[in-house]
């Protein structure tokens, strides 16, 4: 019909399962019509039947919707109430949902702003017929969220919204592995389902963050984040303007606009509002040593000694489930692993830590009595039940069949805490590790299957591995306290990662530290996060990188991978260049499958050579851990793509082989075999190798530089100051050792950069902030706050990009011995024994 005409790029897919025929979309009542534009649909709703506005309440910030016709997909909701908040200055709030029903709404307590912002950097825009939003920035007027584009379905199960977005550097959208800049050429979508998964493209993983940042030609970013728990597929099509297409499974649609107007900024307000991580315990910023299938403590202590032995920083060693009674939570092998009691005594004495496995799969099979954590589960009725709620549904993990807890039960912490508090009197544990926690079931649904409803076999089911919601999972029909598994099933390890942050801390009465699978929007509250099973070649090592990027967006800054690949064989070098590129994970852990040959640093079958190679990544780990410690002090992002920093730079729109810590390193590893030289982009500003203090001569392009096996590049940007410290064998010595500054002039002779340091273990801990400030030829200290007690000493100053040569360095008016290199134009100065906590001044 004459209504169908309608531009590629406007059209709303009304097809979106595989298999469209005209036939079937005109069945459906929707327009059929090719188009040339890339991935527009050929069926799609016909305009004008949508919802249009009906009463404007609330000073013109709410509206009531209605449709007159219904759309294919069932129970359609036809009344609907939209909200425009303006929470503050830069963030604004759309909400469309059920006035007459409530429906379900993801239950995490966001930082809700406390009233309507009054001047904001945005304004705002509702159409009455059809029913649009559109959000303009005020200061540029670029339309940053236009909503006004197609046809909004708001049914049962079924609800899409298409929002116009003015750029085509688009960030976020996870946990799903791709480059970490949005390839629109390819028209990309993605499911957002907690799925126990080995890392692929074009998958869904272990967790949801639906997230997106972008990057307007001009430098301005903009967030966008839909809060919103349910199976979710995010389309970006790459249309003019690109279309984000969201369709949610269930809930509502809660959006929140952030305006930047710099992606650092725009990561502060998602923050803001999800919650900013705590400072992990210093020593989880260490180097941490796991594999599954030690084969025993015989095992563990093999790998200890070597590592020992040949004085490789380590801080923990942990445990996979191989170290339990049949793989039964709260339970440890009394056969191999019996030594185990023994073996903690034995790491904690040498200043390590111990952190072990837990999976949510509580056995139901064991004699009653016998297993405490099964009988005080039933009775205190917190596992997750049948559709009638008559029972705990069943499926199947590792110790063969189970139940699953409900983290979101009142009693279930008390329940999780008395068997933690019984297991820890036995094995002192340090941190815990939560896998498993999608939650994932080697059974579809449960052992018995599902029932056969609309939940398990929803009327829309996005592309999914495995082609169904309940694929190693639990029945969709499932309750817990909370409500239905449809509903929750994205939470599952957000919950489980709280109860387990609360438990670990009201044990140890410090700092936790947690270690998760399965992750949600404001997770980084309670946990850090790896990527899983990740596989033992080079592609997985890139791949790494976008994986930190994105969760240093999404909250979670504590990220990394396993180390050397989880699956698969690996040899020396490929070990090598992943600890050297591990070591700028902020969270660093080796960790290898059982089946998989040992792929330690240390391991018997590498060189020696290579152990040397490998002692060096780990040292300068350990070297950085102070400036690490400080970033992460400051609750924002430790790896940051270079966009972020020269956001108007276009030719770092798409690099992710490279990135930064803060703003100060550039870290550019070798991600290829063989390779002895790094192709690395230099954005215009002043570089210097972070370990000779050589400027880099040409900037604001590409440059080939010298990447021997033994060395990971890393640059430091003019302009910052970054604190070091004497590596040791774990952060317990090294935190004992003397500082250094690595200070790099920038181009006006100037340098900030500060340290935070504090007892690295202590809940709300009293702490020492002291600031450094280059200028010219002078650089000074600030004391900002000195309440911890301890001892720090400054032993050594590099200054990088001084000229002329110094005559005379004095540091606190004393003359000292200074060394300066006339090549690479930098002064350093060693043996010093200044008193950090006292304000200090280096002239020359
Ligand atoms: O079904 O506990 O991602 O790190 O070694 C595999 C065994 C279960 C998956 C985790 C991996 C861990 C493994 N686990």
């Amino acid at each position: 019909s004459s209504q169908c005409h309608l531009k590629g790029e406007h059209r709303s897919d009304c097809y979106p399962e595989t298999g469209v025929t005209e036939a079937a979309c005109l069945s459906r009542g929707c327009c059929w019509q090719t188009s040339n534009v890339k991935g527009a649909p050929y069926c799609f709703y016909p305009p004008g039947e949508d919802y249009s506005v009906q009463k404007v309440i609330n000073n013109g910030r709410s509206v009531l919707l209605t449709r007159s016709q219904h759309t294919h997909w069932p129970n359609d909701v036809m009344d609907l109430q939209a909200d425009v908040v303006e929470e503050t200055s830069s963030r604004l709030r759309f909400k469309i949902y059920d006035p007459n029903n409530k429906r379900y709404e993801v239950p995490l307590p966001l930082n809700k702003a406390s009233g309507s912002s009054q001047q904001t950097d945005y304004s705002f825009t509702i159409d009455h017929n059809p029913f649009g939003l559109t959000v303009t920035r005020k200061s540029t007027n670029s339309v940053l969220f236009d909503a006004s584009l197609a046809p909004l379905i708001f049914s049962d199960q079924m609800l899409q919204i298409s929002v116009g977005v003015p750029t085509t550097n688009l960030y976020g959208i996870g946990e799903n592995r791709k480059p970490f800049r949005i390839q629109l050429e390819k028209g990309p979508g993605y499911s957002l389902w907690a799925h126990d998964i080995i890392p692929e493209i074009n998958t869904n993983m272990y967790g949801s963050h639906p997230f997106v940042v972008g990057i307007e030609p001009n430098g301005d970013a903009f967030g966008i984040f839909l809060i919103n728990s349910n199976a979710l597929r995010i389309d970006v099509i790459p249309t003019s303007p690109v279309t984000i297409r969201y369709r949610a499974l269930g809930g509502i649609l809660d959006f929140y606009v952030f305006t930047g107007p710099t992606p650092d900024d725009v990561i502060d307000q998602y923050w803001t509002l999800i919650g900013q991580p705590p400072l992990p315990p210093y020593w989880s910023l260490g180097y941490h040593l796991s594999r599954w299938g030690y084969g025993g403590t015989s095992g563990m202590n093999a790998t200890i000694q070597r590592m020992r032995n040949k004085q490789m920083p380590f801080d923990t060693i942990w445990n996979d489930i191989d170290y339990m009674v049949n793989e039964m939570d709260w339970t440890y092998d009394h056969t191999v692993y019996g030594q185990l009691p023994d073996l903690v005594k034995d790491i904690h004495s040498h200043g390590e830590k111990y952190v072990m496995i837990l999976d949510p799969g509580i056995s139901n099979t064991q004699p009653k009595g016998q297993y405490a954590p099964y009988d005080d589960g039933i009775t205190d009725d917190i596992f997750v039940k049948t559709a009638d709620g008559s029972a705990p549904i069943v499926g199947e993990v590792w110790p063969g069949k189970t139940v699953f807890p409900d983290f979101t039960h009142p009693k279930a912490e008390a329940w999780w805490q008395k068997h933690a508090q019984i297991m820890h009197a036995q094995l002192p544990f340090d941190g815990i590790w939560i896998d498993m926690n999608e939650p994932s079931n080697f059974k579809d649904g449960s052992v018995t299957g599902c029932g056969n409803n609309s939940l398990e076999n929803p009327p829309y089911t996005p592309p999914l591995n495995g082609s169904s919601v309940i694929q190693k999972t639990l029945c969709m029909s499932s309750t817990s306290y909370g409500g239905l598994h449809y509903n929750l099933h994205n939470l599952y390890g957000h919950f489980e990662g709280k109860a387990t942050y609360n438990v670990l801390k009201n044990i140890i009465g410090k700092r936790p530290f947690v270690l998760s699978r399965s992750t949600f929007a404001g997770s980084g509250n309670y946990v850090a996060h790896w990527e899983g099973d990740n596989f033992a070649d080079w592609s997985d090592l890139y791949y790494s990188i976008p994986e930190v990027l994105s969760f240093n967006m999404f909250g979670i800054p504590f990220t990394g991978v396993d180390i050397c690949g989880f699956r698969g064989d690996s040899d020396e070098e490929l070990c090598t260049r992943w600890l050297q590129l591990g070591a700028f994970y902020p969270f660093m852990r080796s960790h290898n499958q059982n089946v998989a040959p040992d792929k330690d640093p240390a391991a018997m079958r590498f060189s020696s050579a290579a152990h040397d190679r490998n002692r060096e990544a780990l040292r300068l780990r350990y070297r950085l851990l102070p400036f690490l410690y400080s970033l992460m002090s400051r609750r924002r992002a430790v790896a940051r793509p270079l966009i972020f920093q020269y956001p108007t730079d276009s030719a770092a729109y798409s690099i992710d082989r490279q990135f930064l810590w803060g703003d100060s390193l550039l870290i550019s590893p070798v991600l290829d075999r063989g390779n002895r030289t790094v192709n690395a982009y230099f954005p215009k500003d002043t570089w210097y190798d972070f370990f000779t203090g050589a400027e880099v001569s040409k900037t604001g392009q590409w440059s080939v530089i010298s990447a021997p096996l033994d060395k990971i590049n890393v640059h430091l940007r003019g302009g910052s100051v970054v604190p070091t410290q004497v590596p040791d064998v774990t952060t317990e010595k090294s935190r004992h050792n003397d500082f250094g500054l690595v200070v790099a002039s920038s181009g006006s002779r100037t340098a900030q950069g500060f340290l935070y340091w504090d007892d690295g273990e202590t809940l709300d801990a009293p702490f020492n902030n002291i600031q450094f400030n280059l200028d010219g030829e002078r650089l000074t200290s600030t004391v900002k706050s000195s309440n911890y007690a301890t001892t720090m000493t400054l032993g050594s100053i590099n200054v990088y990009g001084v000229a002329p040569a110094p005559s005379t360095v004095r540091v606190n008016g004393m003359g000292v011995a200074h060394f300066y290199d006339h090549h690479t134009k930098a002064l350093s100065v060693t043996r010093l024994k200044v008193d950090l906590l006292k304000p200090f001044v280096m002239t020359w």
